[in-house]
């Protein structure tokens, strides 16, 4: 490694996922992934990724063995990267992560493991963040996110919650960035929910290209029709984050644009005070004919 460039090394864990957390991230082109995970994507600093089981070509005890070894040698200075909620019921039986003495590690036992002595930990996505669709009723694997996991065991560590369900990928890289550029966020730059506000500042309502129909009570009436997606169970009016001016796919179009509606997957609510989806559940104040 150059002496002049600072590694900060990191471990990912993958709980109970989809992996279109991992999916959506990877497709991130400017940075691309590789320039992200690899490259000094700021000046003088890089990130190592030492463990991802999706990704990485090793496997078995020596893969677990190089988490194991960042987290001694680097306590303290390497971050953690957990995606899928963490599911606690029954002792963790529902999922595990390596083995010790031949015996499974549950992924709860995992993430307390890693994240006491990480410098910080970024949850990725919904289901890391708040528990998204593995916690949805009847939540039988007793899925909870990271933060409310160290909330109940007391772990101190500080959690970045970049939710989205996927996220997008610049919320990602951007948030990576930032901390290597900057340290971890200052809480005034992190939102009620520990979202950081550059991306989660604002409410979709507000900056929908739709919103003039809003506003002038014109509603579609089916999926294809122009017009406000209200009606049709957009959760726009509820949720925050940056989707119409980012815009997905590099640009391409978002829900809304396509007419799908929000769904409000980067919210806590998510899914289950926010389903039906595609159902009106949200009473906002009906706009005003003038
Ligand atoms: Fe959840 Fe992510 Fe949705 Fe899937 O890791 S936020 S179900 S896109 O993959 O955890
Ligand atoms: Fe846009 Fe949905 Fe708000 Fe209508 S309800 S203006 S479609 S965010």
């Amino acid at each position: 490694m150059d002496g002049k460039v600072k590694e900060i090394p990191v471990v990912w864990l993958q709980c109970s996922t989809c992996t279109g957390c991992l999916i959506s991230i990877l497709n991130t082109v400017s940075p691309t992934i590789k320039n992200v995970l690899i490259d000094p994507v700021v000046p003088g600093k890089h990130v190592s990724l030492r463990f991802n089981a999706t990704v990485m070509a090793g496997a078995g005890d020596l893969a677990m063995e190089a988490a194991e070894e960042t987290a001694r040698k680097e306590k303290g200075g390497y971050l953690l990267l957990v995606d899928g909620g963490i599911p606690t019921a029954a002792n963790g039986v529902y999922g595990s992560i390596g083995e010790r003495g031949h015996q499974p590690v549950s992924m709860v036992d995992r993430v307390i493991e890693f994240g006491k002595d990480a410098l910080g930990v970024i949850a990725v996505g919904t289901c890391a963040t708040f528990g998204g669709i593995p916690a949805a009723a009847p939540n039988p694997t007793g899925c909870v996110g990271v933060k409310d996991l160290f909330e109940s065991r007391g772990v101190k560590t500080p959690v970045i919650n970049v939710a989205g369900c996927p996220p997008h990928p610049d919320w990602f890289v951007g948030t990576v960035a930032s901390v290597l550029l900057f340290g971890l966020p200052k809480p005034e730059q992190l939102d009620d929910f520990g979202r950081p506000l550059a991306f989660y500042g604002k409410l979709i309502h507000e900056n929908c290209q739709r919103r003039a129909y809003f506003d002038e009570g014109k509603f579609a009436k089916k999926h294809g029709d122009p017009g406000c997606l209200y009606e049709l169970g957009c959760k726009g009016p509820v949720t925050y984050a940056d989707c119409p001016t980012r815009l997905w796919n590099t640009g391409v179009n978002w829900c809304v644009g396509s007419g799908g509606g929000c769904h409000g997957c980067v919210q806590p609510e998510f899914p289950d005070l926010l389903s039906p989806l595609y159902v009106k559940t949200i009473e906002i104040q009906p706009p005003s004919k003038g």
